[in-house]
């Protein structure tokens, strides 16, 4: 999963790109673009590309193609995909805000279906496949054209990765809006999934690889995936005996980590954190902040949210 290492932006105001000017002993600093500028660019290709772009869906229960789509340039007499706008039946195009970088995202993702089992929360392990391809604006003299390049596709994924610490942030805001499969017996004792979620999701770079790019990916580009979510497995990242998604107190399938401040310009409200000493919970290993641990307090019997209750 090397290419969906994830990686920090340290801060708008301290990050720069070097690269080397002829003159070898000058270096041109080229400064990183402005969040909300990008962005703002990006939204209006993103959104162009939704209203020029169909989408055709493989209907094969059973089969490892089920699911499986190609988005081509609208036809005549083919709906959009922004035509799914906040359809009330499959497929529906939906729309999740992401704040980061002290800027608001609203990233676009399309629910071919939802699944049947369970969802993960943003830090948990998921077994995916997927296809990837990214957004480029080519101009030439007047005329300006959209772009898809596609550039990697895992189809028979055969290990679980980090939505916490092995992707890129598009994916651990989307990948929880759906659920898993059912888990079956396929052929030559190979597993098979059925009624697993399925899904697009349009990435801005800011949620993507930003001004990095990766080795396959250009700098400043959106990012189209589609993907099938088969399983999960749940994790305990502080080991506190309480799994991470059972440290989502709100129960929005979402805790963050708000010390990380390259990220977290603005330092949201965090309900995932009951002692609000910044920590949240699934890093948390005292969580009621009593001065004993939640593990001691899960073998104690005692409530370890509450302060006032401990061995
Ligand atoms: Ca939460
Ligand atoms: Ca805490
Ligand atoms: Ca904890
Ligand atoms: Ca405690």
């Amino acid at each position: 999963m090397n290419k969906f290492k994830f990686y920090f932006i340290l801060s708008i105001t301290t990050v720069l790109l070097f690269s080397c000017s002829k003159d070898s002993d000058s270096v041109e600093v080229i400064p990183l673009r402005d969040y909300q500028e990008q962005y703002d660019a990006e939204k209006i290709l993103i959104e162009e590309y939704l209203n020029t772009n169909y989408i055709n869906i493989t209907e094969a229960p059973g089969d490892q193609t089920d699911q499986d789509v190609e988005i081509t340039k609208v036809d005549n007499g083919k709906g959009t995909i922004m035509s799914y706008l906040n359809k009330t039946t499959f497929p529906k195009l939906l729309q999740r805000e992401v704040q980061v970088h002290g800027i608001t995202y609203s990233m676009y993702y399309l629910m071919l279906r939802e699944g049947t089992k369970d969802s993960p929360s943003n830090v948990d392990n998921v077994l995916v496949s997927y296809s990837g391809s990214y957004l480029k604006e080519a101009t030439e003299g007047d005329l300006t054209t959209l772009s898809t390049t596609f550039f990697e596709q895992l189809k028979f994924p055969q290990s679980m990765f980090s939505l916490y610490s092995g992707v890129i942030r598009g994916w651990s805001e989307i990948i929880p809006k759906f659920k898993t499969g059912t888990a079956g017996e396929g052929e030559n004792g190979a597993v098979s999934y059925s009624g697993f979620g399925a899904g697009v999701m349009f990435i801005p770079s800011g949620l993507g690889y930003y001004s990095q790019g990766s080795t396959s990916v250009p700098s400043y580009a959106p990012l189209v995936f589609s993907f099938k979510l088969y399983a999960l497995q749940r994790l305990d990242h502080d080991g506190d005996g309480v799994l991470s998604y059972l440290e989502d107190l709100n129960n929005d399938g979402y805790v963050y980590d708000y010390r990380n401040t390259s990220i977290y310009l603005v330092v949201p409200d965090n309900f995932d954190d009951t002692d609000k000493d910044g920590i949240p919970n699934f890093l948390d290993i005292d969580d009621d902040g009593d001065g004993f641990t939640t593990a001691v307090e899960v073998a104690a019997g005692t409530n370890y949210l509450d302060a006032s209750s401990h061995p």
